[in-house]
């Protein structure tokens, strides 16, 4: 596959870029070879600036769940720009969204607009400090919420994928008063609320992992956080800017029928664009300016752009069909990848939930961070490459997640499938 173009704006990129890239997952580190670059792309499929068309099960990491360039949300963008893109006022069609918003999540009732999945949650935990008067965060090894200072340590995706336990530039001082336990271990999170329970301002967490790959909760899990952090006074944050509208209209905290006092969104709530959002309890949200003391700002929050792209995504997400039919492409991805590496003799665990999926090159289950790095990474790096030159385009990590669209079609899957039986055979 001719990648010529892409390799001289990657090396003339890195003259000017960090890494040549604007966020390091995308380097293609941990999987080798130089990144894509990406020209344009439509539906399920990405066109690089060589010509080269690939099969998206990055969708941005996680935003194009109804696939790239839809033309309703086009259509809704191009409106929104013609009537000017920013006033740095608000607008009608925030009230709209914010509302959309509370009715698909009743543990949201109030909540406020901003530009990244970072922001929402460093807001999210300053938040939950100011309310509390506590200082301790409790978050997952392997979980991810962002690169806001407090939450780097033991992180995921890219944290995980570059091999970086903690990240030098942040406090010592601060560091210390963020505890992390092993995602899944109930008997760790009553452990640590005995000892300390009274300290902890917040719980955060992704209850669908997807930082580390794909982690699904183990029943009872969940309902621990919950009810640890209700006995002793402290928040429960579900960190859902993966899973909130991905698994759902709901989201996450509707398939598993648990409410957390404090919910931040993202990718998918923004329909490609900037936008994420923090929410919860009219209590606590209540405290954030002008309301309250707590303060959080921004130039570009609630952009109208953005927010009509987010409209207009959720708006065809409301009735549930496409939910329906993206479980129904997991569920053939996921036993079609089992099968090809049983008949290889590879290898593999595949997590799944609805259109989230991650291949875990380990003969063992998955259940957290440990498991996880477990795999074999450069196994994955192998298939990476060999999937990407059969013109499907995984994320570059171990530790991250596969999208699927309601773009993507059975006989995507399908030819997904088989290309991932070639590549495992070769792995064997
Ligand atoms: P952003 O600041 O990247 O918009 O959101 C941070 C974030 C917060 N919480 C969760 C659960 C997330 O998954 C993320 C961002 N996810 C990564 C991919 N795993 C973004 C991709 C990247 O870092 O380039």
């Amino acid at each position: 596959m001719n990648r010529a173009r892409s390799q001289e704006l990657f090396e003339r990129g890195a003259r000017t870029i960090p890494g040549g890239v604007n966020s390091p997952v995308r380097a293609f580190r941990s999987v080798g070879g130089d990144p894509v670059f990406i020209a344009s792309a439509t539906g399920a499929f990405l066109t690089d600036v060589d010509g080269n068309r690939f099969l998206d099960y990055v969708g941005s990491w996680g935003p194009m769940i109804l696939g790239h360039a839809h033309p309703v949300i086009l259509d809704a963008v191009h409106a929104a720009v013609d009537r000017g893109t920013s006033f740095g006022a608000p607008t009608e069609a925030e009230v709209l969204l914010a509302e959309r918003i509370s009715r698909a999540m009743p543990a949201v009732p109030v909540v406020r607009l901003v530009s990244s999945g970072t922001e929402a949650v460093m807001s999210a935990l300053r938040l939950a400090r100011g309310f509390t008067g506590r200082d301790l965060i409790v978050k997952f090894d392997g979980c991810y919420h962002g690169h806001s200072d407090s939450l780097l340590s033991k992180a995921g995706s890219g944290m995980a994928t570059l091999g970086i336990p903690d990240c030098p530039g942040v406090p010592a001082s601060l560091a210390a008063l963020t505890l992390n336990l092993p995602f899944n271990d109930a008997s760790a999170v009553e452990a640590l609320f005995r000892a300390r329970g009274d300290e902890v301002a917040v719980v955060v967490v992704e209850p669908v992992a997807g930082n580390m790959g794909c982690v699904p909760p183990r029943p009872g899990f969940l309902e621990t956080l919950r009810r640890c952090t209700e006995r002793h006074g402290a928040l429960l944050l579900f960190d859902e800017v993966m899973t909130g509208f991905r698994l759902g209209y709901g989201g996450a905290q509707s398939l598993y029928g648990i409410t957390p006092d404090l919910t931040t969104l993202g990718k998918v709530v923004g329909g490609g664009f900037p936008l994420a959002a923090y929410g919860g309890r009219a209590d606590i949200m209540s405290r954030i300016a002008p309301s309250g003391p707590v303060y959080q700002a921004g130039t570009l929050s609630g952009n109208p752009v953005a927010v009509a792209a987010g409209l207009a995504q959720l708006e065809l997400l409301e009735d549930g069909r496409a939910y329906a039919a993206l479980e129904a492409l997991g569920q053939q991805l996921e036993v079609g990848l089992n099968q090809a590496a049983a008949s290889a003799g590879v290898a593999a665990q595949v997590n799944r939930v609805g259109s989230m999926l991650t291949s875990f090159f380990t003969a063992d289950p998955v259940a957290n961070f440990d498991d996880a790095r477990k795999s074999d990474t450069a196994r994955f790096g192998r298939f990476f490459r060999g999937m990407l030159e059969r013109g499907i385009y995984l994320a570059p990590s171990q530790f991250e997640a596969a999208f699927i669209s309601a773009a993507h079609t059975p006989a995507d899957i399908d030819r997904t499938v088989e290309a991932a039986a070639e590549c495992l055979s070769e792995l064997a």
